[in-house]
C-alpha cells in the first residue's frame, strides 16, 4: 500500500516512522510519502490561505496550491504504481462521515490512499469539485463529533487503524479477530498472571476462575457474555445496531 499525505506540517506526521507503521514501511509492506503543501506556492510568503469570500471569521485554504499538489503527488504515485493506479483521496474533516472499523477494514485493501490535511476553517470547495470532475474517488471522514485544528492528528489515527489491518503488518492475525469493534462489539475483559493479585491497598483480587479451567468452550461462552454485557452498558448505540 502506498500512503501519501499533503500537509503544511509534514513534521507532524513523522510519528508514522515509529512503531508498527514504521516497521511496516521498513518491511516494504507500505510506503509513506509526506508532502509540504507550501512546495506548491509561488509567492515570497508561501501563502496557502486567504479570507473567506462573503466574509466571516478565520481563513480558507486557497485552491491553487492544492490543485498543483494533487497533480504532482498523483503523478509521483502513478510513476511508482503504474498509470492505471487509482488513488482514494481522503480529506479528514469534522463534517465528514464518521470513520469506523468497517471502513478501516475496507480501506486496508486499497493500493493507494492520499490524505489531504486541511487547516484553518477548511479548503475552498472547488478543490473537491475539481477532483471529482477528474474522476477521482474522494472521501471526507471524521474521527468523531469534536473539532481538531487540522487533519494531521486524524491522519495519524486513520493510517494506524488502516495499516494495522494490511496483511502481514500485525504479526498475530488472530489478535485482529478478537479485538473491540471487529465484530461490532466491545472486547471482553482481559487478565494475565498472577491469577491471585494483592493490589497496593492490600486487597486480594482474583482473576475469574473459569479462565484457569482449561475448558475452551466454557471460556468462549463466558467471554461472549462479558462482551455483550459491556457493549450493552457502555455502547447502547452499538448494541442496538447489532446485526
Ligand atoms: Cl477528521 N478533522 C478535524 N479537523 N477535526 C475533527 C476530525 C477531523 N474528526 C473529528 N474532529
Amino acid at each position: 500500500m502506498r500512503v501519501d499525505a499533503i500537509t503544511i506540517f509534514p513534521e507532524y506526521l513523522q510519528a508514522l516512522d515509529l512503531s508498527l507503521i514504521g516497521k511496516a514501511a521498513r518491511d516494504g509492506l507500505i510506503s509513506v510519502h509526506r508532502h509540504d503543501l507550501r512546495t506548491w506556492t509561488h509567492d515570497r510568503h508561501r501563502t496557502v490561505d486567504d479570507s473567506p469570500l462573503g466574509g466571516g471569521a478565520g481563513m480558507v485554504m486557497k485552491p491553487e496550491p492544492w490543485a498543483e499538489a494533487f497533480a504532482a503527488v498523483l503523478a509521483a504515485g502513478r510513476a511508482e504504481l503504474g498509470a492505471d493506479a487509482r488513488p482514494l483521496i481522503v480529506f479528514p474533516n469534522p463534517a465528514g462521515r464518521v470513520f469506523r472499523q468497517d471502513l478501516a477494514q475496507e480501506w486496508s485493501a486499497r493500493e493507494w490512499i492520499v490524505f489531504a490535511c486541511g487547516r484553518y476553517e477548511g479548503i475552498d470547495e472547488r478543490v473537491y469539485e475539481h477532483l471529482a470532475d477528474e474522476g477521482h474517488e474522494v472521501a471526507l471522514v471524521s474521527l468523531g463529533d469534536y473539532v481538531l485544528n487540522g487533519g494531521e492528528v486524524a491522519v495519524l489515527a486513520l493510517t494506524e487503524a488502516i495499516v494495522r489491518l494490511v496483511p502481514g503488518v500485525v504479526g498475530n492475525a488472530a489478535s485482529l479477530v478478537e479485538e473491540s469493534h471487529s465484530d461490532g462489539m466491545l472486547e471482553y475483559p482481559l487478565y494475565t498472571r498472577p491469577a491471585r493479585w494483592t493490589d497496593p491497598s492490600g486487597a486480594v483480587r482474583e482473576a475469574p476462575e473459569i479462565l484457569l479451567s482449561g475448558d475452551h468452550g466454557r471460556i468462549a461462552a463466558w467471554r461472549a457474555e462479558r462482551s455483550a454485557e459491556r457493549t450493552r452498558q457502555r455502547r447502547p448505540d452499538l448494541w442496538d445496531a447489532r446485526g
